[in-house]
């Protein structure tokens, strides 16, 4: 009963391995989606999109399938950097953008991932997390066929082209909304709409807000659906009902539409919150993972070039699932951002004990996955994520560190919105927060900023830079000026590009991270970052292994002080020195600077 439902017969416009494919991922497909939606019409309506979206697949990108498919590690490489931003932030339009791609290549860049790009809505779009059309680019930005020419650019560089797709809600004004609102009851069935306040109210009593203070609570009361359409984020973002195959089957063909426009990776936004059921806080629901393991073996079937990614900014335990396993794989890759959080933590408290105890949990993705591991992004730094890490009010003084609360604090941030009782998040550019500030001395906030990012680009996966912290771009306080913008502290940490500012020092480490990451074996992601027992606090250690015996040591001195280590039970045997700085380093005694950074390597090993 697994049987594909359409005949492929001898179409001459499909690809030789598309039969092979289908045999091998459609049955995973069925066993994801059939304790969902039963058998039915579904499945011929989906075989159907699917058979349309190969047969429009360019010969380009099937060629770039075929290798993907010999070798399937391609995100896992050392070579892999990535680097993230807002196109009309970065170079105002998608044509502007292909005219920078040079700034990309000399960081060593590999992977691009612009934030939204696809036609939002006007006004507030959440930063273009609310779209109006899956299938066009924000006027503003340019047009699918620029698109399309930029990722054939970024290909021609080695460079793959990461585009989020917002599968959790959709704009008020995208069309599906349009008709639900017009009446009609299948686009209705689209979203979730609750009719009576009661009912909302015994929803709510078990859901989170994300936006607690801009947008409190879960439900929005719509007059023209005559209910209250569940929006967890914004109102104007109006949740997709996956109770429904016919959302899934839309949102499955906007991938295969983005994939063969060239998307080589999708990060799905939102990616917990995609199931519903009453009487939970709906995240991480076992329905969601059905629904990504389902649209990982669809996109195996039409365009295997492509990764999944995870974005799910909760504690380690409800990530991990996002990975899947051996027999039943979800995501590619996802956001390690317990690390990233934990590194933040680190640097405020001088411990780096909860970081390795990250990496460690960390250990438990499948091998054949990876992680996207960050410095910034264009989120606040959620510290509720560390909540089994770190006790509450530990993260709570974490939180007033970055706002500058704390007396002696170098960090300049400011708090998010967050619910009465909850710990607040930060917010605040990387420079910002390591202390930089224009025209003062930044000798230690550019150490500390280094070490941030020198850690990040020796952990497991890709490693991504932020757009404007190869430059120590400081926060941009004008935000509030722009009335679109000044409700949501997030965008005191997406600044205009200043392609003006000096690259300075922190380019340069930068680029040579990249640099030196590329012809290791020990930096594949199959080799994961194992921490090393330290007896300092302060010091993180941790190592990466290949098969054929080549090896890093990280050391991170989360101290401002300088001193020397012995560390000569951690290193062992042998003669060492530090890439970093081409110095041979002795066991005994290892020179620890202030917020100091070493990678070290066994000398003619
Ligand atoms: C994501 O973030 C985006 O990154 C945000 O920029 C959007 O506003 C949002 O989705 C809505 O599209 O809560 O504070 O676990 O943490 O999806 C950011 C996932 C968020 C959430 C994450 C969300």
């Amino acid at each position: 009963m697994s049987a594909f439902p359409l005949a492929l017969s001898d179409d001459a416009s499909l690809d030789t391995g598309l039969a092979d494919r289908i045999d091998r991922h459609w049955p995973h497909v069925l066993a994801a989606l059939r304790p969902l939606y039963g058998q039915g019409a579904w499945e011929r309506l989906l075989a159907a999109r699917l058979v349309d979206a190969a047969r429009q697949r360019p010969a380009d990108l099937r060629a770039l399938d075929q290798q993907r498919v010999d070798a399937p590690d391609w995100f896992q490489r050392p070579e892999m950097v990535g680097y993230c931003t807002y196109i009309d932030r970065f170079a105002g339009t998608l044509a502007g953008t292909r005219s920078r791609l040079d700034e990309l290549t000399r960081l060593g860049v590999t992977y691009f991932h612009p934030l939204p790009l696809l036609r939002p809505c006007e006004g507030d779009s959440d930063g273009g997390f609310a779209v109006a059309d899956f299938r066009q680019v924000d006027p503003k930005l340019g047009t699918m066929d620029d698109l399309r020419a930029l990722a054939a650019d970024l290909r021609g560089r080695g460079i793959s082209l990461c585009l989020d797709i917002v599968c959790n809600h959709t704009a008020d004004s995208h069309p599906w909304a349009l008709a639900a609102k017009a009446g009609d009851p299948a686009f209705r069935d689209f979203y979730h709409v609750v009719e009576n306040a009661a009912d909302v109210a015994a929803l709510e009593a078990h859901l989170g807000q994300v936006f607690p203070q801009t947008a409190p609570g879960n439900f929005t009361f719509v007059p023209e659906m005559g209910g209250h359409v569940w929006t967890t984020f914004y109102p104007f973002q109006w949740d997709l009902n996956y109770a429904n195959p016919a959302v899934f089957i839309e949102m499955v063909d906007v991938l295969f539409y983005l994939a063969n426009q060239g998307a080589e990776v999708f990060r799905l936004d939102s990616a917990p919150f995609l199931w519903k059921r009453a009487g939970t806080d709906c995240r991480g629901l076992p329905e969601t993972h059905q629904v990504v393991r389902a649209w990982r073996a669809l996109l195996a079937i039409v365009a295997p070039a492509v990764a999944l990614k995870a974005e799910a900014i909760v504690g380690l335990d409800e990530v991990l699932p996002f990975l899947g396993d051996a027999e039943r794989p979800e995501c590619h890759l996802a956001y390690n951002n317990s690390a990233m959080t934990a590194l933040w933590a680190a640097l405020a408290t001088g411990d780096a004990r909860p970081l390795a105890h990250c990496l460690e949990d960390a250990l438990a993705r499948p091998a054949d996955a990876g992680w996207l591991t960050y410095v910034r992004c264009h989120d606040d730094i959620i510290w509720a994520a560390l909540g089994g890490v770190i006790p509450k009010e530990r993260l709570a003084w974490i939180s007033d560190f970055y706002a500058g609360k704390v007396p002696g604090s170098f960090a300049d941030g400011r708090v998010f919105q967050a619910e009465p009782g909850a710990v607040p998040s930060t917010n605040g550019m990387a420079a910002s927060l390591a202390g930089w500030r224009d025209g003062a001395d930044n000798a230690a906030a550019l150490a500390r900023l280094r070490l941030l990012y020198g850690v990040t680009f020796a952990l497991d996966g890709i490693p991504a830079l932020y757009m404007g912290d190869e430059r120590a771009l400081t926060n941009d306080a004008d935000y509030a000026a722009d009335p679109e913008h000044a409700l949501d502290g997030r965008w005191l940490h997406r600044p205009v590009m200043d392609w003006n500012r000096p690259e300075g020092a922190i380019h340069a480490d930068i680029a040579r991270f990249a640099q030196l990451r590329r012809d290791r074996a020990c930096m594949h992601a199959a080799n994961p970052a194992r921490p090393l027992k330290t007896d300092d606090p302060a010091l993180l250690a941790f190592d990466r292994r290949a098969a054929d015996g080549d090896r890093l040591v990280c050391l991170g001195h989360f101290n401002g002080d300088a001193r020397i280590a012995d560390l000569s039970d951690l290193l062992g045997e042998g003669h060492w020195h530090d890439l970093l700085d081409g110095k041979a380093v002795t066991a005994q005694a290892v020179p620890l600077g202030p917020w100091g950074l070493r990678w070290l390597v066994k000398t003619n090993g």
